[in-house]
């Protein structure tokens, strides 16, 4: 078999915060035990195959600077066969457990159809065959509904129904392979659906579409027994300029109105809470707050930047404030953290990857190990418990037992006066999470 990344021979392992060994973990111990479970399973990494194995390096100004040596064969068909090999080789030796796909990622768009059909289920028969190997699961497939031109204008949300159908067929099969494969999840993120301008758009019709083709989905999902989650990916915009899924709270709200809310849990990814002008944390706080925390792409945007720039998460109070929302909501069920992320276009080496895995990795368990202090310390829960204990006896428990009245309560007010002023003392909890790090 091809090594193509001779480079590293050994699998790479944990050596503790001392080691000077760019080649190995400072933070991230699979085995240690850490809020009751192993750093492996509190963090489930994934891999992202289409930015790890088919990211060039290109973007909108220039070409594509790396030279993988597993997409050299001047044959698609070759090229997935080998990357589908090289995903394996670097995903078990970084000791990654899962990966993600989106159909043609890992196989390439055929002249017909069926004969994308036919390349899809080859591939998906080699990765079956080298996950059983290797033990790596996948924590989630999806369908690529946004490079090829016939999604122009959308998949689920194109005002042309044929496409629709395509949309439908497509997911069709991505759900079959994902099946196939024993995915955790799976995926929809819909870079297309949304509207370029409204002058063309029927606002109202595109969202009922939307909520049929998801119906679609969950019925096709019952048909074939996938036990899976299904999961929407929140992004305000990008290649669209309006995303429909623009943020969890708006996702939240439409999976409400179309009583798909009992099917569906989100896909919380950096990046776009950054381009939706929220932070990470945020976003996973509206998710989470409503039981509907399904899986992270965790990486991180250049604030200089307005745009997707899906950089390696680095970012140590990110992961930090990240983890602290995950594990109170009681930790991923069979969600986990995917580097949707890339190397620099500068960064051209294969050795870049192993960098820059390692690094995403190590920070998300020093966030894992911090947060997890932070919580079993209690000090920061138990003020913000405190905060609202007012609620927990007396007239405002009475309030959220249903049992008040806004003549009851201005009675109160009446002979009572003036609330306190009681202090946020944000500066001191800043502080606070700053002694632990
Ligand atoms: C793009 C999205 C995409 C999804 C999967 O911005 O993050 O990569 O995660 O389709
Ligand atoms: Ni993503
Ligand atoms: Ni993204």
């Amino acid at each position: 078999m091809k090594n193509f990344f001779p480079e590293v021979r050994q699998v790479i392992r944990y050596e503790g915060a001392d080691s000077k060994n760019p080649l190995a973990f400072k933070y991230y111990d699979a085995d240690r035990i850490v809020g009751g479970k192993t750093m492996k399973e509190q963090l489930n990494f994934s891999l992202a195959y289409w930015h790890t194995l088919k990211g060039t390096g290109a973007d909108i100004f220039g070409a594509g600077t790396y030279k993988r040596p597993w997409l050299q064969n001047n044959d698609p068909m070759k090229d997935a066969e080998d990357t589908v090999y090289a995903a394996f080789e670097f995903i078990s030796k970084l000791g990654i457990p899962y990966y993600c796909f989106h159909d043609r990622d890992i196989a390439p768009e055929g002249e017909t159809f069926a004969e994308s059909c036919k390349n899809l289920e080859k591939i998906v028969a080699i990765a079956k065959k080298l996950q059983g190997e290797t033990g790596t699961r996948l924590l989630w497939g999806t369908a690529n509904l946004f490079s090829h031109p016939r999604y122009t204008h959308g998949g689920g949300t194109n005002p042309d129904a044929m496409t629709f159908a395509w949309a439908c067929a497509q997911v069709k099969n991505a759900m079959d392979a994902t099946l196939t494969l024993g995915g955790e999840n799976y995926l929809f993120w819909g870079g297309r659906e949304g509207y370029e301008t409204l002058l063309n758009t029927n606002y109202g019709r595109e969202q009922d579409q939307l909520a049929r083709f998801l119906h679609m989905a969950v019925d096709y999902k019952k048909k074939i027994g996938f036990k899976g989650l299904f999961m929407l990916e929140p992004k305000p915009h990008e290649p669209s300029a309006h995303q429909y899924d623009f943020d969890s709270a708006t996702v939240l709200g439409f999976l409400r109105k179309y009583d798909l809310l009992d099917y569906f849990r989100l896909n919380i990814e950096a990046n776009h809470a950054t381009l939706a002008g929220h932070t990470f944390e945020h976003e996973l706080t509206v998710a989470t707050a409503d039981g509907k925390l399904g899986s992270v792409d965790a990486n991180i945007g250049n604030p200089q930047l307005g745009w997707d720039t899906d950089q390696f998460p680095t970012n140590l109070y990110d992961a930090i404030k990240a983890m602290m929302v995950i594990l109170k909501s009681g930790g991923f069920t069979n969600g986990g953290l995917n580097f949707d992320a890339k190397p620099r276009r500068g960064s051209t080496d294969t050795i870049d990857l192993f960098h820059a895995h390692i690094g995403a990795m190590d920070t998300f368990a020093r966030g894992l190990l911090i947060a997890d202090k932070i919580i079993s310390d209690g000090e920061l829960d138990s003020f913000v418990k405190e905060r609202y204990s007012t609620f927990d006896s007396g007239f405002g428990a009475d309030i959220m037992k249903g049992k008040s009245s806004f003549d009851i309560l201005e009675k109160i007010v009446l002979e009572n006066g003036e609330p306190d002023m009681k202090s946020g003392r944000q500066e001191m909890l800043e502080n606070l999470i700053n002694q632990y790090i």
